[in-house]
Parts: C-alpha cells; structure tokens; sequence
C-alpha cells in the first residue's frame, strides 16, 4: 500500500477487534515508508553512546550490540530521545503516517488519534506477558490502540510478538495489588489459554494493532542470529483523557508535530536526576501504598508511573 493511501476497513475487521481485541492488516506499509526510518536508526542510533531510556528494564542504558551486531535492548519512548534529528523526523512521519491514522480510525471509530508512547525493538527482548492499561491507557479504559509494525520479516527463530484473543475482557488486577502477583496471574493467564495465544508470521510493512487490554508479550528467542525489527506506537483518541487502570493524568502536555498531530514524551533525556527518579521508581514499583503516594504526587511528565 502507498505510504499516504487512504484505506477502508471492512465492518469484520471492526467486528473481529472488539471480539478478539487485535487485527491483522497485511503489507499496510511500504518500503518507501519504513526504509527511512530503519536507515536513520541504523546510521544515528546504533553506533551512538547516549544513555537512552529502555522498554525492557525501564532504565537508562548504553547500547549493548549482540554477537550478531543488533542492539540487545528495546528502546522506549524514542521521540524523547534529543540527539538523532532524522532519527526522530522519520518516526513522526512513520507513526502519524496517513495509512496508519486512517486505519486505527477505521478499527476503532474515532477520527484523530494522539501517539501516546513508542517502542523499538532490534533484538526480540523476550517482552513478559502483560496488558498495556496497567500502564498507559484511556480513561475509560480500553481505547488506547497498539500498532506493532513489522520493519522487516520475522522468522519464528527470532521470536515472535504474540496476543491472546480475546484477553481484552479479562480484569486480572485489583487496585492495591503488587505488580509482581499480578504479572504472575497473567503468566498462569497464558499457561491456561495457550490455545488462544496468537503469535503470526509477520512480514515487513505487516501491522497489528491490539486493544490495550489485551494479553501480549514475546516468545522466547531461538536463535539470536536473527533480529526482530519492529516499532509499536500507542495511539489514543485525541479528545480522550490519558491515563492507567491507577487514574486519570489531566495533566499531561503534548508535543506537537506539523500543527495537526500531537504525542506525548513521558521521559526526559538522560540526566543523573532523570535516572535516580528512574532508580527509585523500580525500588518501589512492588509497592502499592508507595506507588499510590508517587502517583498521587505527580503533576508532570518527568514523574510519569
Ligand atoms: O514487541 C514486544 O516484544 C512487546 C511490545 C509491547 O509489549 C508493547 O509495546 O506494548
């Protein structure tokens, strides 16, 4: 499909998102698209030595290139990250890419949709099984819609990205839980619904888009020769309150990009004050009545839980 084609989504695929909570767009995006993107990733990211915010253990941290020469670690919220200028110009036209903001409006119904966090993947990371609305969502819930882009093709050994169908109807917390009980209830969750568990052979300009409520994680690696290129943009309804299953964030400002679309940068470039709020934050993260008092405190985005 052309990078700046307008598609129509059938009333299945409408139907098989709010049942299933995730569809398959096939060849959504071209090479014309995403091969910038993947270049300036290439030629500004991977030989940099910025400490740079990370997905897979929420910290600040060096590039680490693997044996097979990717980067190990997932990158997290990548258009905060100040130093790479055609890095970031062609992640905003990737993400807010026509193709991708007329099919998330086409799923779910809404005309214009926010970019509310991003992440980025070289290395499969494993990513533990969990649902994005613990963490970022809608308030109400269950609006805030994931696009996994497939940058290249991804072979089984790599690991693939899986959802299970139909999770987006399962409650699993409980406010005042721990984060670890309840990511052990999502693992037994998974145990339990394996025939449920979706994990598609995904070719480059191949996207998912999944419901934030929806169980999804990573397979293990097999072999670590191969990468798994992939960035996921979370969008969210624009006239939507941001937010988590923990409350409502009114508060959050958003960056705006080419005075029509709008995403928001929850974390700031590395500073020493940046990673000791960083430390702490998963000192306490398992502890719910310090995390109601860190949220409760929170007014901006440096101290976004
Ligand atoms: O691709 C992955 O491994 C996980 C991505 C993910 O969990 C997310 O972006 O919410």
């Amino acid at each position: 499909m052309n990078s700046t084609q307008s598609l129509t989504i059938s009333d299945e695929l409408v139907q098989t998102y709010k049942s299933q909570g995730f569809v398959l767009i096939r060849q959504l995006l071209s090479e014309d698209i995403l091969e910038p993107f993947i270049a300036a990733y290439q030629q500004e990211v991977v030989p940099s030595k910025q400490k740079l915010y990370r997905q897979n253990s929420n910290n600040y941290e060096r590039n680490r290139i693997t044996d097979a020469g990717y980067v190990a670690q997932s990158f997290f919220d990548i258009l905060s990250y100040p130093h790479f200028p055609d890095f970031k110009a062609t992640a905003l036209d990737l993400l807010f890419n026509s193709t991708v903001l007329s099919a998330i409006s086409g799923i779910n119904g809404h005309r214009q949709h926010n970019v509310m966090q991003t992440a980025l993947f070289d290395a499969n990371t494993e990513t533990p099984a969990h649902q994005d609305w613990w963490y970022a969502d809608s308030v109400p819930s269950g609006h805030m819609i994931g696009a996994w882009i497939a940058l290249e093709d991804i072979p089984e050994a790599a690991g693939r990205f899986y959802v299970v169908s139909g999770s987006h109807k399962v409650t699993l917390h409980k406010q005042k839980m721990r984060h670890s009980e309840w990511r052990k209830k999502l693992d037994a969750y998974v145990e339990e619904n394996l025939d449920c568990l979706v994990a598609p052979a995904l070719k480059k300009g191949d996207v998912l888009f999944f419901n934030a409520g929806i169980i999804h994680g990573a397979l293990p690696t097999q072999d670590p020769q191969f990468s798994r290129k992939s960035l996921v943009g979370h969008y969210m309804p624009s006239h939507m309150t941001y937010g988590s299953i923990f409350g409502a964030k009114p508060w959050v400002r958003y960056q705006t990009h080419q005075d029509k679309h709008q995403y928001y940068i929850h974390k700031p470039p590395y500073s020493l004050k940046a990673d000791l709020l960083t430390r702490f934050r998963a000192m306490v993260y398992d502890v719910p009545l310090v995390m109601q008092v860190v949220r409760k405190l929170q007014n901006k985005s440096m101290a976004d839980y």
